[in-house]
């Protein structure tokens, strides 16, 4: 649980008045999304709202039945959300420290949430991509699967902390099912598990293990389809279909919005932010419909 102490920071910063049209005067928006909200609408669609951008190419009548969005924000909620993730004097992003077991991790009564998957997937990449606004902390990215050893915690102001964990499957380090399914079961500021899936290659064998754990150890987790640029559009939207499928069908405790992103290219890392923000916050349920 978020402590209440928490959830009014965040509440307070999400209450800021902001008149219509006036995104960029109401409040400091950082020079980056200001960048964004300049964007053909388009090109903004594609980046903020990958999803919303890939519907388009859906039959109309099937549209109204999928329902693939349920979280959706505004752009003013999620440039309010990305000042979390900016690096100021006062709102310290930095690495912690890393662990091989529960027992060496941070200990922080600050709301947590990590991020799992294949090696290789992608998950450092994409905390890289969230602390783009941080370019001082060092998140290590490697084309070798298996990079990650341990389970490396970041600070992310005074509000939260996120963890990088070591990848399942190929050149999987020896202990991770110590390190990891512990972390998973005992962990009690983990407020939300993010399981990542390569949106090229879909759910394999691997992750449904994965997904079995999050659903045996009743975890509410989010599911990430990773590295989204190297896909056709075609191809991105009959995984994403299929996938949406298997949540709906297989599943209990995964969220029922898949978050399509590119650490490449940054889409879908906006939204992503704002959706960690308002899990920490546990608040503005407006933004899911
Ligand atoms: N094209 C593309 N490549 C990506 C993306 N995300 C990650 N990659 C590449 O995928 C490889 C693995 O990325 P990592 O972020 O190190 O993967 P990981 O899941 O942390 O891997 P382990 O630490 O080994 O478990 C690297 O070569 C990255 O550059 C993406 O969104 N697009
Ligand atoms: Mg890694």
């Amino acid at each position: 649980m978020a402590s209440p102490c928490v959830r009014l920071s965040v509440k307070r910063f999400f209450e800021m008045s902001v008149a219509p049209g006036c995104l960029n005067r109401a409040y400091s928006t950082s020079q980056s999304f200001a960048k964004v909200l300049r964007l053909p609408k388009r090109q903004l669609t594609k980046l903020v709202y990958p999803l919303q951008e890939l519907e388009l190419y859906l039959d109309p009548d099937a549209r109204p039945d999928l329902h693939l969005r349920i979280f959706d924000p505004s752009l003013e909620d999620i440039a309010r959300a990305e000042n979390f993730f900016a690096a100021t004097a006062k709102n310290r992003i930095e690495y912690l420290s890393s662990a091989v077991r529960l027992s060496h991790a941070p200990d922080s009564s600050r709301p947590e949430v990590c991020f799992i998957g294949r090696s290789n997937v992608g998950k450092s990449s994409l905390i890289k991509a969230l602390f783009s606004l941080a370019p001082e902390v060092e998140v290590r990215v490697s084309k070798t699967p298996g990079h990650t050893k341990k389970m490396n915690f970041f600070k992310v102001g005074k509000y939260f902390i996120l963890v990088d964990m070591p990848g399942y499957g190929y050149r999987a380090p020896e202990d991770f099912v110590d390190m990891v399914e512990t972390y998973l079961k005992e962990r009690r500021n983990l407020k939300r598990t993010f399981l990542l899936v390569d949106s090229v290659v879909g759910i394999t064998e691997k992750d449904k293990i994965a997904i079995e754990m999050c659903e045996e150890f009743a975890l509410p987790y989010v599911m990430v389809l990773t590295k989204i640029d190297k896909s056709s559009k075609g191809h991105l939207l009959k995984q994403i279909l299929q996938i949406q499928n298997f949540v709906n069908t297989k599943t209990q405790g995964c969220f029922p919005q898949l978050f399509p992103v590119s650490a490449l290219n940054y889409s879908g890392i906006h939204l992503l932010k704002c959706f960690i923000v308002n899990i920490i916050g546990n608040l503005n349920d407006s933004n899911f419909r």
